[in-house]
């Protein structure tokens, strides 16, 4: 076995199932070795910005790590947002990097794709990964990728692996997996005797479940966790997607002064507040107008348990779950929740269409077809995913980059093989909505609903004055056929109706709808987000 099956290997038994990519010179050898030992299935992009959100979407989908190669430098450093957001919101992205090999770094010249040192790339990626790797030693290669593997596994981080071009077909030993590190059972204990006891304390208890729950595939024993409890879950704006096919107490999502009354009354609240794998940001919590004060609540995150003023280091999450689950009664309580009620019955008339028509379209199609799993892009497009009834989502609802939603919808389609449902705007589509032409090679056919209002409309809402924020028209609906897919524009509700029936039924091809919105029009929940933050912003 060489270097590179060994690293394919190791990355298959550690729960890969594919790898999206892009070669370049420094990764050839090693793309040769992907293509001809089929022990991972490749999907070439075209840019790899979407290279990145595919791999982080396969990743998120698949609750198991994604793989992106690429090439030094050009083809790395375009990765670099993508990877940054897959840290961020807490994805384990592999990323697999071809370099220089051992004798050119030896001959003085400075080599192509090099920007400062050849060790710059392998700086500004230790920046955005939790650990990471150059494959220069064979015999401790095999030791190397186990451990940079586990870790990206144990922390949901992605990491960073380089290998010199002259080290791919290199014969290496085979992978063994690390074990886990030991538990503390007895801090373990302890640390669930006291979130019980302060859940038992509180009159208004409720769970607000995270990305992490996902991650770490929980959802199952956190939902039972919930039900045995007698605690309403909620989840964050990153975790929307969290428990949709589960039986669980699912009140609704959590958006302070954005989001329902009665579900920001229910947080806010709360004197038992058990935040279980929730990245603390602002788009999850400075949104709230009574300022929850986090230093009472319970939070467990990155391994640890934090409660009243104290840290539990080293619990991991599903350690926690575990042991709570046998700590408490094993009979479900009966008790019911107030669930958020969606938007159905879309009129089909000749009326303009808005943001929350289309979230309606969605539900009435969801409930006649049954689910489809959603990518959602930064926009207008994400506060109306809101509005749509809980299904499995990928969007990036923290780190808030555009350009993820079309190329996370071909890693969700390429990594569960179901067909996705794609929301993205018009400003967010023109940075890699041409990641669709690579639909027809691997028989992928994403509904992609575009959110067309000629503008950066999230923009607008804050800087009114500004005509840069408006976008001119472009033809998006009659570039599809050029990419390989079929595009309809729809100006009416009627229209958008027709259009989705369509592109359900035609399967094989990508279905774009370009959706004509006027600007100014928002999603009531967006509308919502604004009136809030200008709320808030006015009083500090
Ligand atoms: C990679 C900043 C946040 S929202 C927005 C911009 C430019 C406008 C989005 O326009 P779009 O959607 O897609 O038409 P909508 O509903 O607002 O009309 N560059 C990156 N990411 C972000 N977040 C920005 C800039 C931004
Ligand atoms: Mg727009």
């Amino acid at each position: 076995m060489n270097l590179s099956e060994s690293l394919l290997h190791a990355l298959r038994e550690h729960g890969a199932r594919q790898i999206f990519g892009i070669p370049g010179d420094f990764a050839l050898p090693f793309f040769r070795i992907i293509e001809q030992s089929k022990i991972l299935p490749l999907y070439t992009l075209s840019h790899e910005p979407g290279v990145g959100f595919a791999a982080d979407a396969s990743a998120r989908v698949n609750m198991g790590l994604g793989v992106a190669a690429v090439t030094y430098g050009a083809g790395a450093l375009n990765m670099v947002n993508a990877v940054a957001a897959a840290y961020a919101e807490k994805s384990p992205v592999v990323v697999i990097s071809g370099g220089p090999g051992k004798g050119e770094a030896r001959s003085g010249l400075l080599l192509h794709h090099q920007a400062k040192t050849l060790d710059s790339q392998f700086q500004m990626f230790k920046e955005i990964t939790c650990d990471q790797v150059k494959l220069d030693d064979i015999a401790r290669a095999p030791a190397d990728i186990a451990r940079v593997l586990a870790h990206c596994l144990r922390n949901s981080e992605p990491v960073y692996i380089e290998i010199p071009r002259d080290m791919v077909a290199v014969d290496c030993a085979s992978v063994i997996r690390e074990a886990e590190p030991p538990i503390d059972r007895e801090a373990l204990d302890a640390c669930v005797a006291e979130i019980l006891a302060r859940l038992a304390q509180a009159t208004s208890p409720v769970l607000m479940a995270g990305v992490e729950v996902r991650r770490f595939g929980l959802e199952e024993k956190v939902a039972l966790l919930s039900r045995r409890l007698g605690l309403p879950i909620v989840t964050s704006f990153m975790g929307r997607g969290l428990l949709a096919g589960h039986d669980a107490p699912l009140v609704g999502t959590y958006m302070g002064v954005a989001g329902l009354p009665e579900v920001t009354r229910l947080v806010e609240n709360s004197d038992g507040l058990f935040l279980l794998g929730e990245i603390v940001c602002d788009t999850n919590f400075a949104v709230s107008e009574t300022k929850i004060d986090l230093r009472k609540t319970i939070q467990a995150l990155d391994g640890r348990v934090s409660m009243g003023y104290h840290t539990y280091p080293q619990i991991p999450l599903s350690a926690l779950v575990e042991r709570m689950l046998e700590s408490v009664e094993q009979h479900d309580r009966a008790f019911t929740v107030k669930r958020q009620a969606f938007p159905y019955g879309l009129l089909a008339d000749d009326a303009g269409i808005t943001p929350t028509d289309i979230a309606t379209a969605v539900n009435d199609l969801m409930a006649r077809h049954g689910k489809m799993p959603i990518a959602s892009d930064m926009g207008d497009c994400l506060f109306t995913a809101m509005e749509i009834e809980h299904t499995a989502l990928v969007a990036p609802g923290y780190y808030a980059t555009m350009g993820f939603g079309v190329p996370a919808g071909l890693g969700v389609q390429a990594a569960t093989g179901n067909r996705p449902l794609i929301l993205v705007g018009d400003g967010a589509f023109q940075m890699t909505g041409w990641e669709l032409g690579n639909c027809s090679r691997y028989g992928w056919d994403p509904i992609v609903l575009l959110f067309n209002n000629a503008s950066w409309e999230m923009l607008r809402t804050f800087q009114p004055e500004s005509s840069f924020n408006d976008l001119g028209h472009w033809g998006f609906a009659e570039m599809a056929a050029g990419l390989g897919g079929d595009g309809v524009r729809v100006k009416t509700r009627a229209e958008l109706k027709a259009a989705l029936d369509k592109a359900v039924k035609t399967r094989g091809r990508f279905q774009l709808i370009d959706i004509r919105l006027p600007r100014g029009v928002l999603s009531n929940t967006l509308q919502r987000f604004v009136a809030g933050v200008k709320r808030i912003s006015a009083v500090k």
